[in-house]
């Protein structure tokens, strides 16, 4: 029996098909079918709750870091204040996800063309569960994701409606907070869910929005930049060949791998970047995880984070232009870059805040493009960009990383096969990146993670300490 909350006449529970399979789940307690992504959480919970009280009992009262006024002041660099578990990111060594390097993922995910890129359904599995899925395992998630991937006929109207001039990230985050209209977690809650069974409805937002993106991502595409129109969604195919083709592009195969390669890379970057930090932020106060996702879509579409990515491709076109040559030698890049430098603006796609050598995600995208497009005039000078920004970044004396992140080459991959439109990168990034960040979050509601909340101190009170 469902306990409601409050009575409010103004949120009569909702009739949605959704809410009644809700319902219906908890009424039952049966939950997720065997084998399935659900079930295996299920399992694994009553291990990491026991296995964090066991780090609260043991290391509670250690000190992970000396917060000093600098890192206060300076976005809390180097402060070790967050736990998540899905990756970790060394500065020399690049990402690990779940412990796995990039390298050693294509060792150990299955590929759905042999030899090739790894499949983000098998990415989104290891970044849920921390164990690596059989192919059977991949199979019934793509399946479990397909036959949530409709999108309501509402939001498909709302994102008609978007003027064609609203920036691909704002439109982003209108359709998934317009899907919040059927959050399970949000109406678990005003219907009085126990706190130990927030982690499921989390788990079935979760995946629904995960199954979702990569239409409203396809619909943003095409009204902006085509004629509107969306390949039909195919139940057959797997998320990235579905996304590919409803882009527009699924017809090319190397299109396809590129974008499982892009889906995996962008997918975690442990829990201190913008993104994820929000999503982690705003669902602790608990906000459902469309809302928690639509935030940090906000947090990605900052020049400094996710849309790094469009501005990369902005600055080398206009470089190109401003240089009148497709082909420009590094005289003229080194002359370009100091140009920018003595304007005030960054380098985008070079440095980073963690990583002190170059992003793993970098060299993973420089490999797909030794493999399929070594000739490009664009990956060329990408390139030569690799080898003249880092020195001069350096001469500057100031930058403390200055090698390419993952931004520096994604736009250079996507033009090769047609996708030229800057402005609709960090989409792409968003999608990839809620495997991470919403994954992360059902595992926040699963273990009982608290409501954030660091204490804040005038400048006043800081001399007041130390004087
Ligand atoms: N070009 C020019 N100057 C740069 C620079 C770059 N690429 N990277 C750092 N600097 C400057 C900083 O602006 C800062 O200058 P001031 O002291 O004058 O303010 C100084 O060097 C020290 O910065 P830092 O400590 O090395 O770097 P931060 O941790 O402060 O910032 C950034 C990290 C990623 C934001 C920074 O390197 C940058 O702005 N890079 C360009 C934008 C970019 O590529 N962003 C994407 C990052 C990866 C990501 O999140 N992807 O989603």
């Amino acid at each position: 029996m469902l306990i409601r909350r409050s009575f409010n006449l103004l949120s009569a529970p909702s009739r949605s098909p959704v809410f009644a399979a809700w319902a219906q789940l908890v009424r039952n307690k049966s939950t997720a079918p065997a084998g399935s992504l659900k079930a295996r959480i299920s399992e694994l919970i009553p291990q990491k709750q026991a296995e964090l009280k066991d780090l609260k009992v043991k290391y509670g009262s250690k000190k992970l870091s000396e917060m000093t006024v600098d890192m206060a002041i300076g976005g809390m660099r180097g402060a070790n204040a967050l736990l998540w578990d899905l990756s970790l990111l060394d500065p020399e060594e690049g990402i690990r996800f779940r412990g796995y390097s990039i390298p050693e993922l294509y060792e150990v995910l299955p590929s759905a063309v042999k030899g090739g890129e790894p499949i983000p359904e098998a990415m989104i599995w290891l970044l849920m569960t921390g164990e690596v899925p059989t192919e059977a395992q991949v199979n019934s998630l793509t399946e479990d994701l397909n036959s949530r991937a409709a999108l309501p006929e509402f939001v498909e109207r709302i994102l008609d409606n978007c003027p064609r001039d609203l920036h691909p990230m704002s439109q982003l985050s209108i359709a998934v907070n317009a899907l919040q209209r059927d959050s399970i977690f949000a109406k678990a809650y005003h219907d009085g869910v126990h706190k130990k069974d927030y982690w499921e409805p989390t788990f079935e937002d979760t995946l629904n929005l995960i199954a979702k993106l990569p239409l409203v991502a396809s619909k943003i595409y095409r009204n902006v930049f085509k004629d509107g129109k969306v390949a039909p969604f195919d139940p057959k195919l797997d998320y990235a060949h579905n996304f590919s083709n409803m882009l527009g592009y699924g017809s090319s195969e190397e299109f396809t791998e590129l974008m499982r390669l892009y889906l995996v890379l962008h997918a975690d970057h442990e829990g201190g970047n913008v993104s994820a930090h929000t999503t982690r932020l705003v669902g602790s106060a608990l906000s459902d995880p469309y809302t928690s996702f639509a935030a940090a879509m906000g947090g990605l579409a900052g020049p400094l984070h996710g849309l790094a990515n469009q501005e990369v491709l902005r600055w080398i076109v206009h470089m190109v232009e401003h240089l009148k040559t497709k082909n420009p030698s590094k005289e003229q890049i080194a002359q370009f870059c100091h140009e920018t430098l003595a304007h005030g603006n960054v380098i985008p796609g070079y440095g980073h805040a963690v990583l002190r050598k170059t992003d793993p995600r970098y060299v993973a995208q420089r490999n797909f493009a030794l493999k399929h497009l070594s000739h490009d005039p664009l990956f060329q000078t990408v390139s030569n960009l690799y080898e003249v920004v880092p020195k001069i970044l350096t001469e500057l004396g100031k930058v403390k990383n200055p090698w390419p992140n993952v931004d520096a080459h994604s736009g250079c991959l996507l033009c090769h096969y047609g996708l030229t439109e800057a402005d609709f990168y960090t989409v792409m990034f968003g999608v990839s990146r809620s495997f991470g960040v919403l994954s992360q979050l059902v595992w926040d509601r699963a273990l009982g993670l608290p409501i954030e909340r660091p204490k804040s101190m005038t400048m006043e009170s800081i001399r007041k300490m130390f004087d």
